[in-house]
C-alpha cells in the first residue's frame, strides 16, 4: 500500500477526471452508448371513426402527449432520436400471411362503412385509412430500434409507437392491434441478425397472445407475459394464459406466464414476480437480446389493468433487466390508457435507460395472497424445465381445471379500484411530484496506482478526514500490526468518502482500504453518528470480522455471503449468514442474489448500501459488477463500496458499474448451484420469511 497515495499522480487523475466531468454535467451522455427514441407523429393519425366503447381508449393521443412528457421532462433530447421506417410486407410476413397483409392493406382505400365492417371480423379492433401505413410505421419503427441496437449504434431505446402489437396474429387483428411489432422484431433479429436467444418481458396487462402463439414451440425466444386473468374471466380469456401453458414441443418452458387472478396489484407484487420468476430465468437463459412489450395499462389509474404499481415500479423493472444481454434492451410502447400515468411511466423508463439513478419504490415491501399463489404456481410449472428453479419443491396451489369461483381461503388480495371512486386526487400526486433528482456523481478514494485506468469522471479523495478518537481507537486495536501513520489513508480516505454520501455530495463511491475489516466497522459506527440514513445495509462478500455489537435500533442490517459459520444464537433477522466458500461460486451467488440478497434488500429499503468485499472472496468480476449494479436498486443508487487490495482492472470495471455502464460480457453460460447449496439458500429464506416477507414464494 505505501506510496499508493502520492499526491501528484493523484492530482493528475482528478484534472483529467474533472476535464472529463465538465462535459458530463451539462448534456450526460448515457453511459458510453446511448439510447434511442424513436417517434413519428404521423403514427398519431389512426383513430376511431364510428361509436365503439372498447376501443375508444385506444387515443392518439396516448403517443402525442406522451411524447410531450418526454420533451418537456429533457429526456427525449438526451436521447438519439432515430427517424421511423416503413416495414416492407417481406418484414411484415416474418409473422403474418401473405392474405392477412394484402386484408390490411386494402383498408387504405375503404370507406367508413367497409372499415367498420371488416373490423368486427375481428376482436376490439378498430380501422381506419391510415392504419396500414402506421402499422407498417410501428413495425418499421421497432426494427429500426433493434438494428441500432444490435450494430451497435446504441445501447438500448424505446420506440413510442401506435397501433400496438402483442394480441394480433398471423392472420388475424385484435385487442387495437394490427402487426404483432416485438414478435416479428424477433423474428427480425433471429433471422437477419442471427441471433440464438431473445427474451420478451411482456409487463403489458393483458396477455400478448400473438406473441406466445409466435414462438410456442422456439426454444430460441423466451416470452414472459404477466397479465390480468381473474382465473380466465378477463379479457381475452384465453386458457392459454394460465401459468401451466409452458411452451410446446422443443419450446417447452419457453412460455412464462403470469396470471394475476386479482386486481390491485402493487409494486411489490411486480418486483417479486420478477426477482423470484423471470429474473432466475432470465439468467439461466442468458438472452443476447431483450425486447421489452411494454404496455402500461399495467400502471397505476389505468382502467383497463386496475393494478396499483406506481410510475417509479417501472424503473425498477427496467433496472432489473439491464444486466442482461449486455443492457441490449429494445422497449416498445404496447397498452397503457390513463394518459397521465403511462406518459409517467414511460419517462422512468426511459430515464432508467438513459442510466440514471432508479427512485427508491413506494409502498410495503411485502406481496399480496394471491400474487403469491400465482408465483408458487409459475415457480411449480417451470421446475421440470429450468436449473434454476429444479429446488423448487412446493407444488402448485390449485389446479386451474379444478377451480372455481371463489375457494373460501381468504385471499389477502388487494382491494379493487376504478379511476373514478375518490383516487383521482391520490393519482393526481402521485404522478405529479417528479422524482427527486439525485445528486448523479461519484466517488473514488482509490490509490494512485489507479491512475492509469480509464475510470469515469469522479470526485477523488485526496485527503482524509481526521480520525475520531474512537475511529483511532478502533485502528490500534484491531490492525495494531499497521503503522499508525498508515491509517489516515488507509481509514481517513474512505471515511470521506463515506462522509460526503452521507452528506449527499456524491451518490456513490469506491474505496479501497488494506484494511476493510476495520474500515467497515468504523464506517458503520460513523453513519450510526448520523441521523440520516435512518436504514442502512451493509452486504459483505467472504470472511470478514465485523463485531456485531452496533447499539443500532435496528438501523442497520448485516447480510454475509460466504463466511465463517457462526453459532445459530448469533443469527437473527438483522445478521443474515449463507457461510461457507462455496456461497461465493458464480451458480451459488447468482441463486443467493435473485432469492436472497434483492428481496432482503428491497424489504429493508435502505437509504445507504455498503457493500464489502473482503480479500479473496471468491467472486467472478462479473458477479461483483452485477451485484454493484442490482444493490442500487432498493437504495436510489446511493451505494459505498469497500474492496481490500483489489486488482486495478476490478476497481475499474466496479466504477463504471456504478455509473450505470452495461455489463461487458453476458452471464452465461449458466452454472447451476449444487443441491446442497440450493438447499442451504432455500433453507435460509424459509428461516427468514416470517421477517422479510419479500423472500416468499408460496402460500404455504
Ligand atoms: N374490459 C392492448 O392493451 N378490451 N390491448 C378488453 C375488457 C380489449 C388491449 C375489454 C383490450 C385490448 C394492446
Ligand atoms: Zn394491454
Amino acid at each position: 500500500m505505501q506510496g499508493g497515495w502520492e499526491a501528484s499522480r493523484s492530482r493528475r487523475l482528478r484534472s483529467s477526471a474533472a476535464r472529463a466531468g465538465t462535459g458530463m454535467a451539462k448534456n450526460r451522455p448515457s453511459g458510453p452508448q446511448g439510447t434511442a427514441l424513436i417517434y413519428d407523429k404521423d403514427m398519431a393519425r389512426v383513430r376511431l371513426l364510428w361509436d365503439d366503447p372498447e376501443c375508444a381508449i385506444e387515443v392518439p393521443e396516448r403517443l402525442t402527449s406522451t411524447y410531450a412528457r418526454l420533451c418537456h421532462r429533457g429526456l427525449a433530447q438526451r436521447c438519439v432520436q432515430l427517424p421511423v421506417r416503413e416495414a416492407t410486407e417481406e418484414d411484415l410476413e416474418l409473422v403474418h400471411s401473405p392474405e392477412y397483409v394484402a386484408v390490411v392493406k386494402g383498408t387504405q382505400t375503404m370507406s367508413r362503412e367497409q372499415l367498420h365492417t371488416l373490423a368486427q371480423q375481428y376482436d376490439a379492433v378498430y380501422f381506419h385509412p391510415s392504419t396500414f401505413p402506421c402499422a407498417r410505421m410501428a413495425v418499421g419503427a421497432t426494427l429500426q430500434l433493434v438494428d441500432a441496437v444490435l450494430t451497435g449504434a446504441v445501447g438500448n431505446g424505446m420506440a413510442l409507437v401506435r397501433p400496438p402489437g402483442h394480441h394480433s396474429q398471423r392472420d388475424a387483428a385484435n385487442g387495437f392491434c394490427v402487426f404483432n411489432n416485438v414478435a416479428i422484431a424477433a423474428e427480425h433479429a433471429k433471422r437477419r441478425h442471427g441471433l440464438q436467444r431473445i427474451l420478451i418481458v411482456d409487463w403489458d396487462i393483458h396477455h400478448g397472445q400473438g406473441i406466445q402463439r409466435a414462438f410456442e414451440n422456439d426454444p430460441s425466444v423466451l416470452y414472459f407475459s404477466w397479465h390480468r386473468y381473474e382465473h380466465q374471466t378477463f379479457w381475452p380469456r384465453l386458457r392459454e394464459s394460465d401459468y401451466d401453458v409452458v411452451g410446446q414441443g422443443p419450446g417447452r418452458g419457453f412460455t412464462v406466464n403470469v396470471p394475476w387472478n386479482k386486481v390491485g396489484m402493487r409494486n411489490a407484487d411486480y418486483v417479486s414476480v420478477f426477482l423470484h420468476v423471470l429474473l432466475p430465468l432470465a439468467i439461466e437463459f442468458d438472452p443476447e437480446l431483450v425486447l421489452v412489450s411494454a404496455g402500461y395499462d399495467s400502471g397505476i389509474g389505468d382502467p383497463e389493468g386496475e393494478m396499483k404499481a406506481t410510475p417509479e415500479c417501472f424503473a425498477h423493472l427496467t433496472f432489473l433487466l439491464l444486466p442482461l444481454a449486455r443492457g441490449r434492451l429494445c422497449a416498445v410502447l404496447e397498452g397503457g390508457y390513463y394518459l397521465q400515468s403511462l406518459a409517467e411511466c414511460v419517462c422512468l423508463t426511459l430515464q432508467t435507460l438513459l442510466g440514471d439513478p432508479v427512485p427508491a419504490l413506494s409502498g410495503e415491501p411485502v406481496p399480496c395472497l394471491s400474487a403469491l399463489e400465482s408465483i408458487q404456481n409459475v415457480r411449480a410449472a417451470h421446475a421440470p424445465h429450468w436449473a434454476s428453479l429444479r429446488h423448487e419443491n412446493s407444488g402448485p396451489v390449485l389446479t386451474p381445471s379444478t377451480w372455481q369461483g371463489d375457494t373460501g381461503t381468504p385471499l389477502l388480495g388487494a382491494p379493487s379500484i376504478g379511476t373514478t371512486d375518490g383516487l383521482k386526487p391520490l393519482l393526481d400526486k402521485v404522478l405529479s411530484c417528479p422524482s427527486r433528482s439525485l445528486c448523479t456523481g461519484i466517488g473514488l478514494a482509490v490509490p494512485d496506482s489507479a491512475s492509469s485506468l480509464n475510470l469515469p469522471p469522479a470526485l477523488l479523495q485526496e485527503k482524509g478526514v481526521p480520525l475520531r478518537q474512537e475511529e483511532e481507537a478502533l485502528w490500534a486495536r484491531l490492525d495494531s500490526a499497521f503503522p499508525q501513520d498508515q491509517a489516515l489513508a488507509a481509514l481517513g480516505k474512505p471515511l470521506a468518502l463515506l462522509d460526503e454520501i452521507l452528506t449527499r455530495q456524491v451518490r456513490a463511491g469506491i474505496a479501497v482500504s488494506p484494511t476493510v475489516s476495520t474500515t467497515t466497522v468504523a464506517a458503520l459506527h460513523r453513519t450510526l453518528s448520523f441521523e440520516a440514513p435512518s436504514r442502512l445495509l451493509c452486504v459483505t462478500l467472504g470472511d470478514l470480522d465485523i463485531p456485531e455489537d452496533l447499539r443500532d435500533d435496528g438501523r442497520t442490517l448485516l447480510l454475509n455471503i460466504g463466511g465463517k459459520e457462526q453459532p445459530e444464537a448469533a443469527r437473527s433477522p438483522t445478521c443474515i449468514r449463507l457461510a461457507g466458500r462455496e456461497a461465493t461460486e458464480p451458480g451459488t451467488f447468482l441463486l443467493a442474489l435473485t432469492s436472497l440478497i434483492l428481496p432482503v434488500a428491497y424489504g429493508f429499503r435502505p437509504e445507504l448500501v455498503l457493500v464489502v468485499l473482503g480479500p479473496g472472496c471468491g467472486l467472478r468480476s462479473l458477479d461483483m459488477e452485477l451485484l454493484t449494479r442490482l444493490l442500487q436498486g432498493p437504495a436510489g443508487g446511493r451505494m459505498l463500496l469497500l474492496l481490500q487490495n483489489p486488482e486495478l482492472p476490478l476497481v475499474e470495471a466496479l466504477a463504471w458499474a456504478l455509473v450505470g455502464r452495461p455489463l461487458p460480457g453476458t452471464l452465461g453460460p449458466f452454472l447451476p448451484a449444487s443441491p446442497e447449496q440450493a438447499l442451504a439458500v432455500k433453507r435460509l429464506c424459509r428461516q427468514l420469511r416470517q421477517d422479510w416477507p419479500m423472500l416468499q414464494v408460496s402460500v404455504t
